[in-house]
């Protein structure tokens, strides 16, 4: 894993006395792990001393609100791939990183959450400490798959190693540490230890024969991938080209094919293939919108690869399920392929043609696109975006030409409105060599508006544009258009955002149409130094939800679930 070979040897190997804290310090930078988002607060004054005292070999960031912290974590996790701590305070501040948390665990990120705890001789007797919370560690459980508390400096490293050897075991994602107030700051005899290997998870052979075989023989095949394939990007496009596959990909997938193969297909061409195809290959992808509304029949095979062995029949069990990493299993079905089919026919015109009238049909969300197609130009292809709950993020999931892995951040399942601006904040800190764009509506940005304080005390370049319609958009057109026009709680009274960003020492500037806003966008990724913030005032926008929930296509619903 590339994190291996990032690993540094511990500075000491021996035996020394040491503390909780510094001992936690020095296992995170045995992991190459160089920077720390933070809010700090007594229970973890030991940690961040400890912190103070590792000098330059962590920077620690410092975030305005515990769930800035924790969001910027998850947005550096998604954009290295590489274990990426927070630490916050117990109780409240646990609680404020819930949202990103539980995001963390629906992108299967891997973000190591670091929580400070009351004393440790007082845990569970509800004597009203600081901050205490009831079974804080039950709380941790259900957000995380694996969690721990540190109880002595020697448990330190062993643990922290656990932790992030966790985040890449089975089903990947977060994990969680705390540590009592009184136990960071503990002195005891520690033997730093190296990083755990993440071990190899060995390929079935038969399993990866007998879907080859299905592949083989398939006549019209879908590949479908999701997060799960974003480090098997390579392989997945050579999949495509010798099955003559299309690939379709909706958030988290984005990216792993390049949208300018006309083979890389977007929800609504996707649904259409759903239809035809005989043989189905999702690649680190939940399916759960073909399973549960597109529909099955027994003309369909579905052939899963998952990193999780429970994942692939959660909701109707597969013909074969693969599970370990997407990358090496591909790698082997490429390899055995070969053997199982003929030359195929190319689909290249049949796909152009097929784009062709889908580009036809989207032109409906013409005002979108326009601002899609600004931001596109002037992004360039390593550039990352980074969606939101907003009319423009919808129409960007299902419209936005994407280039390369881990370039089109999407919240994904949980669609945690607010979730954008601060995690834009952590991809941007994490990847200062490109320019990084994150999208807002007025309702979403406001979430988290306050870290633009912790963009400007950081020097974080982001790029941030608010579509400010002056409403939670998506929630007043659905009153409007299913609820008789019974429009409450949607209205939405804003700041002006270009004083607001100003007042905080941002750069600002308003855009009030899409040649605007590529004029505006030319400007701010020439300016390196700190956060822009770009309002586009726009009304209301046309609708893009036929082109996401789908009705049936095949087979019925009801007895296929
Ligand atoms: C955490 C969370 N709370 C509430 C919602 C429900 N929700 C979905 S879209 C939306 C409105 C978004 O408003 P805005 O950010 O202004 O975007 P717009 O639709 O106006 O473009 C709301 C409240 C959600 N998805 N996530
Ligand atoms: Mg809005």
């Amino acid at each position: 894993m590339k994190k291996a070979k990032r690993a540094r040897k511990p500075a000491v190997d021996a035996v020394s006395p040491m503390t909780t804290a510094d001992a936690t310090v020095a296992t995170l930078t045995a992991h190459g792990i160089d920077t720390i988002y933070a809010l700090p607060g007594v229970h973890n004054d030991h940690f961040f001393d400890a912190l103070a005292r590792a000098g330059d070999s962590v920077r620690t960031v410092h975030a305005r609100h515990e769930q800035g912290a924790a969001y910027m974590a998850l947005g550096a996790a998604l954009a290295t791939n590489r274990p990426q701590p927070y630490v916050v305070v117990p109780g409240p501040g646990l609680l404020n990183t819930g949202a990103a948390l539980l995001t963390a665990y629906g992108m299967n990120a891997p973000v190591l959450a670091l929580i400070g705890q009351i004393p440790d001789a007082d845990i569970g007797r509800f004597l009203g400490h600081l901050h205490e919370i009831r079974d804080q560690a039950g709380i941790i459980a259900r957000l995380v798959d694996w969690s721990a508390r540190i109880k002595a400096p020697h448990e330190a490293p062993l643990l922290v190693n656990e932790a992030v050897r966790s985040m890449y075991t089975g089903r990947p994602g977060p994990a969680a540490l705390e540590c009592a107030i009184d136990v960071w700051g503990r002195k005891g005899a520690v033997v730093l230890q190296p990083p755990l290997p993440i071990p190899e998870v060995p390929i079935d052979e038969d399993a990866v024969a007998n879907a080859a075989k299905r592949l083989g023989a398939s006549k019209r095949p879908l590949i479908i991938v999701g997060g799960g394939a974003q480090d098997a990007s390579e392989d997945v496009r050579r999949l495509s080209k010798m099955l003559q596959a299309p690939v379709l990909s909706y958030r988290r997938g984005r990216g792993v094919m390049d949208d300018s193969d006309p083979f890389s297909v977007m929800l609504p061409l996707g649904h259409e293939l759903w239809r035809e195809a005989d043989v189905v290959l999702g690649i680190g992808t939940h399916m759960l919108y073909p399973h549960t509304m597109w529909g099955l029949d027994n003309d369909l095979t579905v052939i899963r690869i998952d990193a999780d062995p429970e994942e692939p029949a959660r909701i109707r069990k597969p013909a074969v399920a693969l599970i370990g990493n997407a990358q090496p299993i591909v790698r082997r079905l490429l390899s055995m392929l070969p053997k199982h089919m003929g030359k195929r026919a190319s689909r290249v015109e049949e796909m152009q043609e097929r784009q062709a009238k889908l580009r036809q049909r989207l032109s409906k969300l013409k005002p979108q696109l326009a601002f899609l197609e600004a931001i596109r130009a002037e992004l360039p292809e390593d550039g990352i975006f980074v969606d939101e709950v907003t009319q423009l993020g919808f129409a960007a999931r299902i419209a936005l030409p994407v280039y390369r892995p881990r370039t089109f951040l999407s919240p994904g399942y949980q669609d945690n409105l607010g979730w954008g601006f601060a995690t834009a904040l952590g991809v941007q800190d994490a990847r200062r060599d490109v320019p990084v764009l994150a999208i807002s509506g007025d309702g979403g940005f406001l979430y988290t508006a306050n870290e633009l304080a912790t963009a400007v005390r950081h020097r974080i370049p982001l790029v941030t544009v608010v579509f400010a319609d002056g409403a939670f958009g998506n929630v007043r057109r659905i009153q409007q258009e299913r609820f008789g026009n019974r429009v409450i709680a949607s209205d939405l009274a804003n700041p002006d955002f270009v004083r607001f960003a100003e007042s905080f020492g941002a750069a600002a500037e308003r855009a009030r149409d899409a040649k605007a806003l590529r004029a505006a966008l030319k400007r701010a990724f020439a300016r390196r130094d700190g956060p822009t913030l770009i309002e586009v005032p726009v009304g209301p926008l046309p609708s893009p939800w036929e082109f996401i929930m789908m009705p049936p296509v095949r087979g019925n619903i009801a007895t296929m679930r």
